[in-house]
């Protein structure tokens, strides 16, 4: 039988709702069960992004292998891997209803256009294959591992992350574009959390939205000769800000393994691996 609705304890020891009302998501803020079974006997299918270029193909076993435990288990589950290397993606058991597509992207020479390009090729991918297919879509930087559940409690029309590394800092120290002449600038009274780059998600259209947008944004950073301080990441912050996202999801959906576990993080679902940028990178 399923319990009473609420959320049973709640927390009080972390922010769980923003001020445009929108719930940050913590372990202890929802039912899974109760949950679940909203979606239960429903087609619900998630795409999820990936991206293994260059050394990152390392990585791309423990992504699936652990996706696989964690990551909507039980639904329709569609991985795309976008990977230089088609030949060296591992064969992964994966359970009825999930599937994966490899898709083959030529090799590119630096870290910052691999992180970059991320958006063009989601962009593409959902005009070309979802919109008529997939229900939402996450995308997920691989050099990281699912530890814990991560399910239909993370569904929203554009979900952010809230960064690992800032969510207890004010805005003013937040790693924004400080310059004015950026399309990803934010004004030191500007921002709201500082999202991770590495996961992001949503309905296939608000995804969208955000791609066509940041892209159009970085090419205008580009004709300009600048860059944004963290690619990608920088203009969907930019996004975020204008765009308020409505779902966030605490840190616990992306972690990082060398940090040390703070005591409002009761359960690590997802953590990126500790690397070597110097070595694993194509450039510095
Ligand atoms: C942060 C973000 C990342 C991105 C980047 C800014 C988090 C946890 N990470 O991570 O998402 O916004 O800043 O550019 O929020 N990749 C390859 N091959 C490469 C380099 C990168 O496949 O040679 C892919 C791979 O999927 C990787 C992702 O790009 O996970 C991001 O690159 P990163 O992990 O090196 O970026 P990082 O750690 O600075």
């Amino acid at each position: 039988m399923l319990p009473m609705p609420g959320n049973a304890t709640g927390r009080t020891d972390v922010l769980t709702m923003t001020s445009w009302s929108v719930p940050v998501v913590w372990e202890g803020t929802f039912n899974p069960v109760l949950l679940n079974s909203l979606y239960q006997g429903t087609s619900l299918t998630i795409a999820a992004t990936v991206f293994a270029q260059g050394k990152y193909i390392r990585f791309l076993k423990r992504f699936l292998e652990t996706m696989e435990q964690h990551f909507f288990t039980g639904f329709n589950v569609h991985v795309f891997v976008y990977t230089d290397q088609p030949n060296e993606v591992p064969q992964v058991k994966m359970a009825s209803g999930r599937q994966l597509t490899v898709k083959t992207v030529p090799t590119l020479n630096r870290w910052q256009d691999i992180s970059a390009s991320r958006l063009f090729l989601v962009q593409a991918l959902i005009d070309d294959e979802l919109l008529d297919y997939a229900d939402f879509i996450f995308c997920l930087d691989v050099d990281s591992e699912f530890h814990g559940h991560w399910g239909t409690e993370s569904l929203g029309d554009l979900v952010g992350v809230l960064h690992p590394g800032y969510y207890k800092a004010h805005r003013s120290a937040l790693p924004y574009e400080r310059r004015p002449i950026s399309k990803a600038y934010m004004a030191p009274e500007e921002g709201d959390f500082y999202y991770c780059g590495g996961a992001f998600g949503g309905n296939l259209q608000e995804v969208q939205r955000l791609c066509r947008t940041c892209i159009i944004n970085f090419w205008d950073d580009r004709t300009k000769g600048i860059e944004a301080v963290w690619q990608e990441e920088s203009h969907i912050n930019r996004y975020m800000w204008i765009n308020k996202p409505s779902k966030i999801l605490s840190p616990e959906y992306l972690w990082q393994d060398f940090a040390a576990r703070e005591p409002e993080i009761h359960i690590i679902r997802f953590s990126g691996v500790a690397k070597n940028y110097a070595e694993i990178r194509p450039n510095v």
